[in-house]
Order: structure tokens, then C-alpha cells, then sequence
């Protein structure tokens, strides 16, 4: 479109694409012109305005394919003016303009997980009309109440361990899609237990032994228990130590103790560690052993005091 020595109109509603020189030209000269509500697309040279002509009517300006800038806000008006060449001069200060919500994941972040993680999705432009996730690439997507949430656990733990991609989608209320992704590690994880103390066979008395651990797992634990006599009788103890049950240690045989510690994580996995330990208690008598009511040394005294009596009387 070409307009020479033409002042005072209105142009609008013209769709002006695809020309290979000038969209729409005005030289100078042209003074008083209104331009609003028409789209320019894909020209070679969408405008050139020498008129400083007016490029927009009651905040409504014109559709410029070109147009660099956004609408964060959604109210279908570029957030910035379109500067109609040559720079400087006129602009449309209302170009038409609509695109996608950008989005961006706050959480989960790139880890591992056993259980399936929170999420966080942050609307950084845009206004979110729905959102929506998939851990297949699209082939199932699972509705999101909100921008925040739990990952479905059914799909999650339909998910084979390994990498799963969860995709990420917020629609305006135009449809216009947003997404993004992130890669995380799913792993179920039995328990995995280090026993701290004791040490393998370190022996203990007859005051029962204590023993601590640490515990590896990435889902919370919850139970803990342990056996001296493989299984027969089962002691549950909570936080990472404990002191063996005294009549179970009191009922263990000498010698060899196996203690085996079991854990269990909240998906019922259930590890478990072994150590050995030796059991000896010593037979130091703590007094004197009695014969029918007498004091065994006194009467070993007295007999021998007596015997010494005998001998003495004999001599004689
Ligand atoms: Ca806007
Ligand atoms: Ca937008
Ligand atoms: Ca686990």
C-alpha cells in the first residue's frame, strides 16, 4: 500500500502481507493519517512512516508480525510500543499482540527420588488458565489443580526406575501453550544400614550391649527392629541406636552373637545388616557360697582349728 500526498484518513482493517518491498509507505507530506486494526505480516518492510502519522485509536494500535516485544499481562496489547521505521518518528504505542505463558519449574529440581516428588511451577509471563503434566512426552497427561502438587503417584509408580522426563504445560485463556521439562532419576531404594558400633566381634559381659547405625534411604523410615536369635524373638527400636533386650542377651548362649538389624522404609522395602559379636560372661562368684547355713570359710577355719586341736593332742 502506497500513499502519496493523502492526508487525513482513516486507514483500518486492512490485512497487508507478504509484499516484497513496502507494507505500507508514507511519504512525507501526509499529514493527519490514522492507522489502527490492520495486520501486518511478513512484509519485506512491514511500514515506513515520514508523516509521523498516528498508529493506534483508543489503545488499539495495529497486528505487527515483527513485533519484538511481549504481553506479559494478557490483555492482548504489546507491553511495548512498536517503533514504525523509520526510527524515531511514529509508533504504535497498542500493537496488537498475544503469546504464550512462559513458564519455569521451581521444583523438583534435578535429583533423585523414590517417591513421586512435589512440584512447583512458576508463571514467569502470562496468566495460567490450566496446567497439565506428562511423564511420557505427551502420550498421557494428567491435570493439575493447581501450579503446585504432588507428581500422580499411580503414574509414578507405573514408571520403571531411571530417568523420567516430566513435561510441564500452562495454557492462557486464549489455548496458547506454555512448557517446560526436567529430567530427574527415579530409584526405589531398600534401607541401606551401616552399623556403627559394635565392632565385629567385640566381646561383651553380661551388662547388654549397646549398638548404633546409620541409615541411607531416600524415603522416610518406619521401622526399625533387630533379632539376636535369627528371628525367634524381635525387638523394634526407634532413632539409630539402642541397647539389646537384657533377657535376650541374658538367654544368649557364650560365644557367638549374631544381632541383625532390619529397617524398613515407608514403601515397606526392608534392608537389613548382620554383625557378630562375642558373648562372655565371666564366673567370678561374688560370695562365698554357703553349705546349709554355714559360712563355707569359717567352717574350713573352725575345722581346721580343730584338726590342728587333734594333731597337737596326739604329739603329745
Ligand atoms: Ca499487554
Ligand atoms: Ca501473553
Ligand atoms: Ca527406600
Amino acid at each position: 500500500m502506497l500513499y502519496q500526498e493523502s492526508s487525513y484518513n482513516n486507514i483500518s482493517g486492512n490485512n497487508v502481507y507478504q509484499n516484497s518491498n513496502y507494507g505500507i509507505y508514507i511519504p512525507p507530506g501526509c499529514n493527519g493519517n490514522l492507522l489502527y486494526l490492520n495486520n501486518l505480516s511478513w512484509n519485506l518492510n512491514q511500514a515506513e512512516d515520514y508523516s509521523n502519522s498516528l498508529w493506534y485509536k483508543d489503545f488499539i494500535g495495529n497486528f505487527w508480525s515483527d513485533y519484538q516485544g511481549k504481553d506479559i499481562n494478557d490483555d492482548g496489547i504489546g507491553d511495548n510500543f512498536y517503533d514504525v521505521p523509520p526510527e524515531g518518528g511514529s509508533t504504535d504505542n497498542y500493537p496488537i499482540w498475544w503469546d504464550a505463558p512462559k513458564i519455569s519449574i521451581i521444583s523438583p529440581s534435578v535429583d533423585t527420588f523414590e517417591h513421586n516428588p512435589f512440584f512447583e511451577i512458576s508463571v514467569d509471563e502470562g496468566i495460567a488458565d490450566s496446567c497439565w503434566y506428562s511423564l511420557d512426552n505427551g502420550l498421557t497427561n494428567i491435570s493439575s489443580t493447581g501450579l503446585t502438587g504432588y507428581i500422580n503417584e499411580t503414574e509414578w509408580f507405573t514408571k520403571p526406575d531411571g530417568l523420567i522426563e516430566i513435561i510441564f504445560y500452562v495454557n492462557d485463556s486464549r489455548g496458547y501453550l506454555g512448557q517446560t521439562e526436567v529430567q530427574i532419576v527415579k530409584e526405589l531404594n531398600i534401607p541401606d544400614i551401616t552399623i556403627v558400633t559394635p565392632a565385629v566381634n567385640e566381646e561383651f559381659g553380661s551388662p547388654p550391649p549397646d549398638f548404633s547405625i546409620t541409615i541411607h534411604d531416600l524415603s522416610p523410615i518406619a521401622a526399625c527392629w533387630y533379632t539376636i536369635d535369627n528371628g525367634i524373638h524381635t525387638y523394634n527400636f526407634t532413632g539409630l541406636s539402642a541397647t539389646i533386650n537384657a533377657d535376650a542377651w541374658n538367654n544368649a548362649p557364650e560365644g557367638v552373637v549374631n544381632l541383625t538389624i532390619y529397617v524398613m522404609d515407608d514403601l515397606g522395602q526392608i534392608g537389613s545388616e548382620r554383625i557378630t559379636v562375642l558373648k562372655n560372661v565371666p564366673n567370678i562368684p561374688t560370695e562365698s557360697p554357703n553349705i546349709g547355713g554355714y559360712n563355707v570359710v569359717f567352717l574350713i577355719g573352725a575345722m581346721t582349728v580343730i584338726v590342728s586341736f587333734i594333731l597337737i593332742k596326739r604329739k603329745k
